[in-house]
């Protein structure tokens, strides 16, 4: 295993981790640092802190805090592709090109605005209005309108409605500034309207504005694991989340005078795979391979055969710095926000992208002949990976589709599978792969919730680092999906998908949120999503982004299980609000359990929605797939 060779050496974040023990005090929410007086640690009989601010408000002040960090994350991402966008408008964007007209369009008639007339119009509309979005001060963000009526009254009732994107993120940090707001639950609404404003804003725009620019994923046959480094061509890692010079590298690979140039060096060709969710963007659109999830950034370096890593924002260890100069790697920061000393930078702008990533592409190729030290790992699994929401809505289950062809009309007959128990519910299981869990697989904290939803016959959508950790491991393969869940994959494949749906990057989570809302309007299974027998878990979250995921799903109205952990778990209080409060307020709880535990409370959870829905399995007959059914 390469990541062996991270010992003694080249430590690893795996390693580091055994060796530093987490700060007891800070890990439970108990540790208050945001003013001088501090930092207080609310522990040995401390119930307060100097200024007085008991357990409950020091945590979920903390957690708030967190929340809008990881909102803030998602949509200054989703800013860039608006920017990109309204460049490309004015004709100042380089060789970005629209790729999915039809998209736009759509999305323009979602803000409300003229979808007819020239492209470049549509797009000028649609950048500025998204931006915009950005700096709302008053009235509901517009995206909120793709929710359920039934959802968006709960808000209104609740007082959680957001307003702009970026209103959100600065009023919760002036929240929770010393002396503030100091009421737990205030804090926590304040915590639920900003994930919603990246949930239903930020993240959603991201999306959508992504597949305009760089086209709608559609599933396609790829590899992930370390193995996707190949021996004899120049490997260039892109690392990060925002796909924008990603996708610049991608054309550059391709460019037949670097081709060349690789070849002259002695390389057979230029390999571009990725790390975290610049990986799933790519994954996703174009099939390029992903080389593993967060943990894997250092023992993809530690092979020895990466020319290049460039990478632009977010979930970047800062080791990797250290780390490149024991290799040849070249190890290069692109965005404007994000600089790593030891890195060379080379800043990304989008008028001249495609020159930076030839020049990029052409460096990496120069740098083959300077390896060392290779030890090339072989691990590489098949998947299947990029399903859309308009792929899962409008291409699958169409087959008893017949006569209407309607997006309404798909998703019905998803529904009705889930209604006569084909389908018993859906699940999302999201987020990070933690070095502090057990490493991937079967021993690690996704495979075995998601392994045992399929084999309860539960559809299951995963996103994210969670969605390369089953790749990697084989568990996005076909054939590895029938084995362990062969009523499930008979019937979905009837139906035209996977049983497990890599339904792409974390801010494609909002994909999770509009197909869900696309269920409700399809009918049959209640008015709100918090009706319907769904359920989410986040088992190895590490990030800022993933607390802000799972507290958008349950303010859209279903049940997050998240796995150690728990950041609240010395605020007992807090932690009865979001599993006590919620679930009554908003029709969702989140809640932090032992992974182990996290299958049984989704199923129990989505059982309990089906007897709410009056379909309960219990004691019927289990159902015929699909093909058996034919007579
Ligand atoms: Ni999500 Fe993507 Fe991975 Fe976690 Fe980081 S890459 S945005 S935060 S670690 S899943």
């Amino acid at each position: 295993m390469v990541l062996e060779k991270g010992k003694n050496d080249h430590p690893t974040a795996s390693e580091r981790a055994a060796e530093m023990k987490p700060c007891p005090t800070g890990r439970g929410g108990a540790c208050c640092s945001t003013c001088a007086l501090g930092p207080c640690r609310l522990t040995g009989g401390w119930a307060a802190g100097v200024c007085g601010a008991n357990l409950n408000t020091v945590a979920a002040r903390e957690f708030a805090r967190m929340v809008a960090a990881g909102a803030a994350a998602h949509s200054d991402h989703g800013r860039e592709l608006a920017v990109i966008l309204r460049e490309l408008a004015l004709g100042r964007a380089g060789d970005y090109r629209i790729s999915d007209v039809d998209k736009l369009r759509r999305v323009a008639g979602l803000l409300g605005l003229e979808a007819d007339g020239e492209v470049v119009e549509i797009a000028l509309r649609v950048a500025e209005a998204v931006l915009s979005e950005y700096g709302r001060q008053e009235g509901t963000s517009a995206y909120l309108r793709r929710a359920p009526r039934q959802r968006r009254n709960v808000w209104i009732r609740t007082g959680i409605t957001p307003r702009g994107i970026d209103r959100e993120v600065v009023e919760t940090l002036h929240r929770t500034v010393m002396g503030n707001d100091q009421h737990a639950e205030h804090l926590l609404d304040q915590a639920l309207r900003t994930a919603l404003a990246s949930g239903w804003g930020g993240s959603m725009l991201t999306t959508d504005l992504t597949d305009i620019l760089f086209g709608t994923p559609r599933p396609r046959l790829t590899f992930a694991g370390l193995g996707v480094l190949e021996e004899k061509q120049v490997n260039i890692l892109v690392h990060g989340h925002e796909p924008l010079l990603a996708e610049m590298i991608v054309a550059a690979a391709l460019d037949p005078e670097l081709l060349s140039r690789a070849r002259s060096l002695g390389a057979d060709g230029i390999n571009v795979a990725g790390i975290c969710c610049t990986a799933n963007e790519l994954l996703a659109r174009r099939g390029i391979p992903s080389a593993g999830s967060f943990p894997d950034q250092e023992p993809a370096l530690a092979t020895g055969t990466v020319e290049m890593m460039v990478v632009d924002v977010q979930c970047v260890f800062q080791s990797l710095a250290a780390l490149a100069e024991k290799f040849h790697t070249i190890f290069v920061t692109t965005s404007p926000k994000a600089k790593i000393q030891g890195a060379i930078h080379r800043e990304f702008h989008p008028n001249r992208a495609l020159d930076l990533a030839k020049e990029l592409v052409g460096g990496a190729c120069d740098n083959f002949a300077n390896r060392r030290d290779v030890r090339c790992p072989a691990e590489k699994r098949r998947l299947v990976a990029g399903y859309s929401h308009e792929f899962i809505e409008t291409q699958t289950f169409g087959t008893w589709d017949m006569f209407g062809g309607t997006f309404q009309a798909s998703l019905r007959h998803l529904n009705d599978s889930i209604i006569e128990g084909h389908i018993v519910g859906v699940a999302a299981v999201v987020g990070c792969e933690s070095v502090r869990h057990p490493r991937g697989g079967p021993d690690g904290s996704v495979w075995p919730v998601v392994g045992e939803l399929i084999r309860r016959n539960i559809l299951v959508i995963v996103t994210g680092c969670a969605a390369i950790s089953c790749g990697k491991n084989g568990h996005l393969d076909p054939k590895t999906l029938r084995e362990a869940c062969p009523d499930l994959a008979e019937f979905c494949a009837g139906a035209g998908i996977a049983p497990v749906l890599h339904l792409g990057s974390c801010v494609d989570n909002s994909r999770i949120l509009t197909l869900l809302s696309g269920m409700v309007e399809a009918g049959g299974l209640g008015t709100d999503i918090s009706d319907l027998p769904v359920a989410a878990a986040c088992p190895e979250w590490v990030s800022e982004k993933a607390l802000e995921i799972a507290t958008y799903c349950a303010a859209s109205g279903f049940s997050v299980f998240c796995g150690t952990p728990d950041p609240l778990a010395a605020a007992p209080g807090v932690t009865g609000i979001m599993a006590g409060k919620w679930p009554e307020r908003f029709g969702g709880q989140l809640v932090f359990c032992d992974p182990a535990e996290i299958a049984g409370r989704m199923v129990a959870v989505i059982e309990a929605k089906r007897s709410s829905l009056g379909i309960s399995l219990k004691g019927k007959p289990k159902p015929r797939t699909q093909e058996s059914s034919v007579p």
